[in-house]
């Protein structure tokens, strides 16, 4: 109803090429993890977005509710607040832009500027404004790194993706890193882990991946340096032959890759969401 969610006008009052440029000005912070917040804001686009179930049309990114309890703390989401924290002076700043929106775009942002494709992006998400306007996405909806292809195939079927579609999602793994504090796995999957590349494919295929000998949870390194991870749930991505087609395809053809994964991002960003009719689709040019 209305009174729950932001007035629908407000988004055509936001300048989003002024918001493109602020939320690029926080990607670098030499203090935080390998120099940039772009793989967090990544990583909260994503997982406010992949929520979504087509069959009853719950969860999505609509409403931005990733920032409310309980879906805030749900375990997948662990350490996402750092990127929500990291972009709220934003939100102070352009008062009329949607939580939403602005989820949503900061990991657009954070593909371009990190080197990866235009990924064009639309607002007008509106938001809850209060967490008891929307009923809670339920927990479990996110992928499970500990587990291998029928289950991802299970999570990402259920939001509408094809085989091909969940390989090149899975190509965001070449940004950022695993941190013990939040899903308790450890390390960078590449050694550029602040470069939008197509090197999870590369590294898949490329190295030999061993069993981590640790305490923590089961995950794999790189048998030559040990400097390099890959999930359980990554490496069935080289196991599986229908996914590994799309793993050699984007191995080779950085440009094929960086073409789909567009495409598909566009279509998590987007899914399950109204859009206003006269919304218009921008494509941000990288800053210089
Ligand atoms: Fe992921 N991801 N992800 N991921 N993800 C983690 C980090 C990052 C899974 C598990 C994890 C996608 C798919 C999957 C990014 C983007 C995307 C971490 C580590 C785990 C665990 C979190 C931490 O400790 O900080 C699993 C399982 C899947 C799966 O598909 C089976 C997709 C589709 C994307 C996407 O963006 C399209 C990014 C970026 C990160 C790095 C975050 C960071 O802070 O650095």
């Amino acid at each position: 109803s209305s009174e729950l969610t932001t007035a629908e006008a407000d988004w055509k009052k936001v300048n989003y090429y002024n918001v493109y440029k602020d939320i690029a000005d926080l990607l670098e912070d030499e203090d935080y993890d390998d120099g940039s917040y772009g793989p967090v804001f990544v990583r909260l686009a994503w997982h406010a977005s992949g929520t979504y179930s087509k069959k009853d049309r719950t969860g999505g990114s609509t409403g931005g509710t990733i920032r409310f309890h309980p879906e805030a703390n749900y375990g997948a989401n662990a350490g996402l607040h750092v990127a929500r924290e990291r972009l709220e002076p934003l939100k102070k700043k352009y008062p009329h832009i949607s939580y939403a929106d602005l989820y949503t775009l900061a990991g657009v942002v954070a593909i371009q500027e990190l080197g990866g494709p235009v990924v064009p992006w639309r607002p007008g998400r509106p938001d809850a404004i209060t967490a008891a306007a929307v009923a809670a996405t339920p927990d479990g909806r996110l992928p499970d790194a500990a587990q291998g292809a029928d289950h991802v195939r299970d999570i990402f079927y259920r939001m509408g993706f094809n085989d091909q579609e969940i390989v090149a999602l899975e190509g965001a793994h070449a940004l950022g890193r695993c941190h013990t504090d939040r899903s308790g796995f450890d390390g960078p999957w590449n050694a550029s882990p602040t470069a939008f590349t197509n090197f999870l494919f590369t590294e898949l295929l490329d190295n030999t991946w061993v069993p981590k000998k640790w305490d923590g949870p089961f995950q794999y390194v790189d048998k030559a340096t040990g400097q390099f991870m890959m999930l359980p749930a990554d490496i069935a991505f080289k196991t599986d032959p229908k996914f590994r087609q799309y793993v050699e395809q984007y191995a080779k053809d950085q440009d094929l890759f960086f073409a789909d994964f567009s495409k598909a991002f566009v279509k998590l960003l987007e899914l399950g969401v109204q859009f206003p009719e006269d919304a218009p689709v921008y494509q941000f040019k990288p800053l210089e």
